[in-house]
C-alpha cells in the first residue's frame, strides 16, 4: 500500500495534553475512571476535550472579526442537517491521526466513540444538508458567517421498519446532552405573536406603530462551532430555543390573566418541539409559521444589535450584512427587517426599503407546486399583525410597479401579486424584496426563468442567477471514505482537501492497470464494510462481489423509487422464466424516509421490503438479486453507503429535481450514475462525459410539454408491453402480498387509474420504464468489463472537482455576498505546510 503523505495533519496538536483532558473530563463529569465509564460517557468526555481545543480558535476568530470587521453572511435556514460533529471537528482540526493515537493509547477505539454520537438531524434532506455543507465551506474559505436556525427538541424522526412498514420514532437527540453547544442567555430576544397594531405617540412626539395584546416567547441562542479545515477559523451555527417569559409584558387590562400566562408558556413549549418531516411539501400548519417567525425575528434582531455595537448608521447595514434566505421558509425576514428599521430605528419606508432590498437574497430549491408556501391571510394577519401590515404595503407598491411596466394588464397582477386570492405568497415576496433570486443547478435556473418564474424574470432579469449546488469533500471523502482519501492523496497530494479541482490530476491514472486494481480493491473493502453493516442491521447477507446499486434519498414520487423497484420486479420475472440466463449478481440498496402522512411514499417502502422478502429467499434466484432496505437513512450511515456504491441511482422525472446533491457524493466516491437529464445530473455528465454514465429517459422539455398538454396516456404502454403489464399486475395479484392482494392497489392506481387520481402516472414511470431497463442492461455489461468500469469510476472521482461546496460558496461570495476574506494571525493556524 502506498504511504499516505502526512501533510494533512497538524503539528500543533498536543496529544499528551489531550489524553489528560479526556481523563479529567471523565472524572469531573461522571466521577469515574475510564474503565468504569460507559461508551456514551467516554464520547462526552472526548467531545468536551475537542471542544476545549475548538474554543480557543473560536475566541481568536471572533476577536479577529471584531478587529477586521468583515462583511458577514447570515444563512437563514429552517434546516441544518449537520450529522455528527466529533469526527468532522477532529478532521477539520487536522488532528485525526494524533487523536486516533491518543485513543489507541488509552485503549479506546475512535470509531466506536464516534458511533456514540447521535446524528443531529435538524433537517429533512438535501436542503438542510446543503446548508451544513455551506457552513463547512464558509469556515474553510475564511469568511465570516452565521448559520441561523431552530434548536428543535426533536429532529427528523428515527425510522424503524416493522413488518416492512415504516414506523416513526421520536428522535430525542439531546437526552445525553450535546458537548459541542454553548448556551448564550445573554443574547436572548423576545418574539411577539398575535394581538393587534396600535399607533402610539412616543416621548419624542413621534407617532409609531406598536403591537399590543400579544403573546411572546423568549428566544435563547445555542451556539455550535463550525470549524474550518486547517485554518483556525471557527464560525457559528446559532440555533434558537424557546423559553416562556415568566414576567410578561401585558397591558394592565390583561394583568394576572392566568389563562394567557398558561397559553404563553405552551407557546414556548410547542414552538421548537419538532421539525416538520416534510421534504418538498408545504402543509400550511400554523405552528410552522410560528417557527418561521420565531427564529427569524430573533436572528434579525441579533444581526441588527450586533451591527449597531460597532456602527452608528443603520442605513448602511447592507454594507456589512447579507441575509441569504434558504428557500421561502425564512422570507418573513424581509418584513421583520422593515419592521425593526421603521418601528425601532425610525427610518422612513423608503430608507428601510433601500436597506432591505440590498440585504436580502433568495435561493429557490424546487419547482414542485406542492412545495410553494402560500399562507391564508386570515392566519397570517392574526398571528403576525404588524408583519402582515408591512407586507400589504410592500404588495401595494409592487403592484404599482407591475402596472407601470404593464399598463392595464390585470393578468400580470393576478400572477405576480404578493397577496392575491386570500393568500400571502412567500416566493413572490422573496423575489420582490431580494436583490438576487438563484436556482441551484443550471437546468433548474433555466426552468425558473423560462417557466415557473417567467413573469418575474421578464420584469427583473438582473436578479436571476444560478449557483449550482456542491458538497463538502471533507465529510464525504476525507471522513467517510478514508481508504480512498488516502489513495487519492498518495497519487495527487493532499491539495484536493481544500481545492477539489486538483483531484483532476487523477485522470492520468485512469488507464493505469495497477491503479485500477487498487481502486477496485478499495471499493471492495468499502463494500465489505457496508455488507457488515447490512448484516448487523438487516440480518441479510450480501455479496460484496455483486454490483452495489444504490438509491438513497428522501422517498418522494418524483424521485421514482417506484421505477427502481418495478425494474427489480421485472428482472426477477426474467430470471424466474429463464434461470440459466446470464446475469451479473446485483444488490439493490435503498434508504429513504417518507413523510409521516405521505401514503404512496410509505406504501413504496412496504413494496420494496415485500419484494425483498420474496426475491432474497427464492431458491431460483439463488442470491443473484438481493434487495436491501437500510433502516433510518441519515448522514452517518450515508457516509458508509456512498463509499461502497458502484451505481448511483438519480432517476427523478426530468425537470423535478432542482439539483440533487447525493448524485455528487456518489460521484466523488467513484460510483457511476444511472440517471435522467435532471438537476445537476446534467452538469455531472458534462464533467465526466456521457460514456462514463448511463443516461436515459424523457428530457425536461419533453416532460414539460406533456404536462402542458394534459399528460400522457399510460394505458397504451400497459396494453402493448407485456413485461410492464406483468409487473403492474403483480402489484394487485398478491405476488408480493399473498395475504392482502389489494395492498398495493393505490400504487397501481397512481400509474394507471385516471379516475381516482385525475392524472395517471404523473411522474412518467411507465413512459421511462423501457429506457431505464435498457440503461440497466448497459450497466451490467459495463460492469463485466472490470478494467473499463474501474477507468470510468476513477474518472468520476477525477472529474468531481466542480461539485465542491467550496466552489459554490466562492460563487456566492464573488457574485452576491462580496464578503471579505479573513486571515488569522499565524500562531493559531494549525496547518503544517511541510
Ligand atoms: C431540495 C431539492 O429537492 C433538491 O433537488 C436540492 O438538491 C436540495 O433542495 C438543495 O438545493 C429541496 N428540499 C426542500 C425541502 C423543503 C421544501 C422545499 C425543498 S427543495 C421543506
Amino acid at each position: 500500500m502506498i504511504k499516505k503523505k502526512d501533510t494533512q495533519e497538524s503539528s500543533s496538536f498536543d496529544k499528551e495534553l489531550f489524553k489528560r483532558s479526556v481523563l479529567y473530563n471523565v472524572k469531573t463529569l461522571y466521577r469515574k475512571t475510564l474503565e468504569e465509564a460507559t461508551p456514551q460517557q467516554i464520547f462526552q468526555a472526548v467531545g468536551y476535550a475537542i471542544k476545549d481545543v475548538v474554543i480557543d480558535n473560536w475566541l481568536t476568530t471572533h476577536k479577529e472579526y471584531d478587529k477586521q470587521d468583515p462583511k458577514t453572511v447570515y444563512y437563514l435556514s429552517m434546516e441544518f442537517l449537520m450529522g455528527r460533529a466529533l469526527g468532522n471537528n477532529i478532521i477539520n482540526l487536522q488532528a485525526y491521526k494524533p487523536v486516533k493515537e491518543a485513543m489507541d493509547e488509552l485503549g479506546l477505539d475512535l470509531n466506536v466513540i464516534e458511533d456514540q454520537e447521535p446524528d443531529p438531524a435538524l433537517g429533512n434532506g438535501g436542503l438542510g444538508r446543503l446548508a451544513s455543507c455551506f457552513l463547512d465551506s464558509l469556515s474553510t474559505l475564511g469568511y465570516a458567517a452565521y448559520g441561523c436556525g431552530i434548536r428543535y427538541r426533536y429532529g427528523m424522526f428515527k425510522q424503524e421498519i416493522r413488518d416492512g412498514y415504516q414506523i416513526e420514532v421520536p428522535d430525542n437527540w439531546l437526552v445525553d446532552g450535546n458537548p459541542f453547544e454553548l448556551r448564550r442567555p445573554e443574547y436572548a430576544k423576545e418574539v411577539k405573536f398575535g394581538g393587534y397594531v396600535n399607533v402610539r405617540i412616543d416621548e419624542n412626539g413621534r407617532s409609531n406603530f406598536v403591537q399590543e395584546g400579544y403573546q411572546s416567547v423568549r428566544a435563547i441562542p445555542y451556539d455550535l462551532p463550525i470549524v474550518g479545515y486547517g485554518n483556525g477559523i471557527v464560525n457559528t451555527l446559532r440555533i434558537w430555543d424557546a423559553e416562556a417569559i415568566e414576567c410578561f409584558h401585558l397591558d394592565s387590562f390583561d394583568k394576572g390573566d392566568y389563562q394567557k400566562a398558561v397559553e404563553q408558556a405552551n407557546l414556548a413549549k410547542n414552538i421548537v418541539e419538532v421539525l416538520y418531516p416534510n421534504d418538498n411539501h408545504y402543509a400550511g400548519k400554523e405552528l410552522r409559521l410560528k417557527q418561521q417567525y420565531f427564529f427569524i425575528s430573533a436572528s434579525v434582531q441579533e444581526a441588527i444589535a450586533k451591527y449597531m455595537r460597532k456602527h452608528d448608521d443603520i442605513r448602511k447595514f447592507y454594507e456589512k450584512v447579507t441575509f441569504q434566505l434558504n428557500d421561502t421558509h425564512p422570507t418573513v425576514a424581509v418584513a421583520e427587517l422593515m419592521r425593526i428599521l421603521m418601528d425601532e430605528y425610525y427610518l422612513t419606508w423608503e430608507e428601510a426599503w433601500n436597506v432591505t432590498i440590498k440585504t436580502c437574497a433568495y435561493t429557490n430549491h424546487t419547482i414542485m407546486a406542492e412545495a410553494l408556501e402560500k399562507w391564508p391571510i386570515e392566519l397570517f394577519s392574526r398571528l403576525l399583525p404588524r408583519i402582515y401590515q408591512i407586507i400589504e404595503e410592500i404588495n401595494r407598491r409592487f403592484i404599482i410597479k407591475i402596472q407601470e411596466m404593464y399598463p392595464g394588464n390585470q393578468e400580470k397582477i393576478r400572477k405576480m401579486a404578493i397577496i392575491y386570492d386570500g393568500q400571502v405568497k412567500m416566493a413572490h415576496l422573496a423575489i420582490a424584496a431580494g436583490f438576487s433570486v438563484n436556482g441551484v443547478a443550471r437546468l433548474h435556473t433555466e426552468i425558473l426563468k423560462k417557466q415557473e418564474l417567467r413573469d418575474f424574470y421578464e420584469m427583473m432579469p438582473e436578479k436571476f442567477n444560478n449557483k449550482t449546488n456542491g458538497i463538502t469533500q471533507r465529510r464525504f471523502l476525507l471522513h467517510g471514505n478514508p481508504l480512498l482519501a488516502d489513495w487519492v492523496t498518495a497519487h495527487v497530494g493532499s491539495d484536493w482537501i481544500t481545492d477539489l479541482p486538483k483531484i483532476s490530476k487523477l485522470k492520468i491514472y485512469a488507464d493505469d492497470e495497477k491503479c485500477q486494481q487498487e481502486f477496485m480493491n478499495i471499493k471492495y473493502q468499502n463494500k465489505v464494510r457496508l455488507a457488515q453493516y447490512i448484516l448487523e442491521h438487516n440480518g441479510i447477507e450480501v455479496d460484496p462481489r455483486s454490483i452495489f446499486d444504490v438509491q438513497v434519498k428522501r422517498l418522494h414520487e418524483y424521485k421514482r423509487q417506484l421505477l427502481n423497484i418495478l425494474h427489480v420486479m421485472y428482472l426477477y420475472n426474467q430470471l424466474k422464466d429463464n434461470p440459466e440466463m446470464e446475469f451479473f449478481p446485483r444488490t439493490f440498496i435503498f434508504g429513504a424516509k417518507a413523510a409521516a402522512g405521505y401514503y404512496n411514499a410509505k406504501m413504496t417502502i412496504k413494496l420494496i421490503n415485500s419484494v425483498a422478502d420474496v426475491v432474497n429467499n427464492d431458491p431460483v434466484i439463488n442470491g443473484r438479486i438481493k434487495v436491501v432496505f437500510i433502516e433510518n437513512y441519515r448522514v452517518s450511515n450515508a457516509e458508509l453507503i456512498f463509499a461502497a456504491a458502484d451505481v448511483s441511482e438519480q432517476i427523478s422525472t426530468a425537470s423535478k429535481e432542482a439539483s440533487g446533491t447525493g448524485n455528487m457524493k456518489f460521484m466523488l466516491n467513484g460510483a457511476l450514475t444511472i440517471g435522467t437529464m435532471d438537476g445537476a445530473n446534467v452538469e455531472i455528465v458534462e464533467e465526466v462525459g456521457a460514456e462514463n454514465a448511463f443516461i436515459f429517459g424523457l428530457s425536461s422539455d419533453e416532460v414539460i410539454n406533456f404536462e402542458n398538454n394534459g399528460g400522457y396516456d399510460p394505458t397504451e404502454i400497459f396494453n402493448n408491453d407485456p413485461d410492464v403489464r406483468r409487473v403492474l399486475m403483480q402489484l394487485i395479484n398478491g405476488t408480493f402480498a399473498p395475504n392482502d392482494p389489494d395492498r398495493f392497489r393505490t400504487l397501481y392506481n397512481s400509474l394507471l387509474n385516471t379516475i381516482s387520481t385525475n392524472k395517471a402516472d404523473m411522474y412518467f414511470i411507465l413512459k421511462d420504464f423501457k429506457a431505464y431497463a435498457e440503461a440497466q442492461r448497459k450497466v451490467e455489461n459495463a460492469y463485466r468489463d472490470e478494467k473499463r468500469w474501474a477507468r470510468s469510476a476513477i474518472l468520476n472521482v477525477a472529474c468531481s472537482g466542480k461539485f465542491t461546496s467550496d466552489r459554490t460558496i466562492q460563487e456566492y461570495v464573488d457574485e452576491l455576498w462580496h464578503l471579505d476574506k479573513v486571515v488569522l494571525p499565524k500562531k493559531v493556524v494549525g496547518k503544517d505546510k511541510t
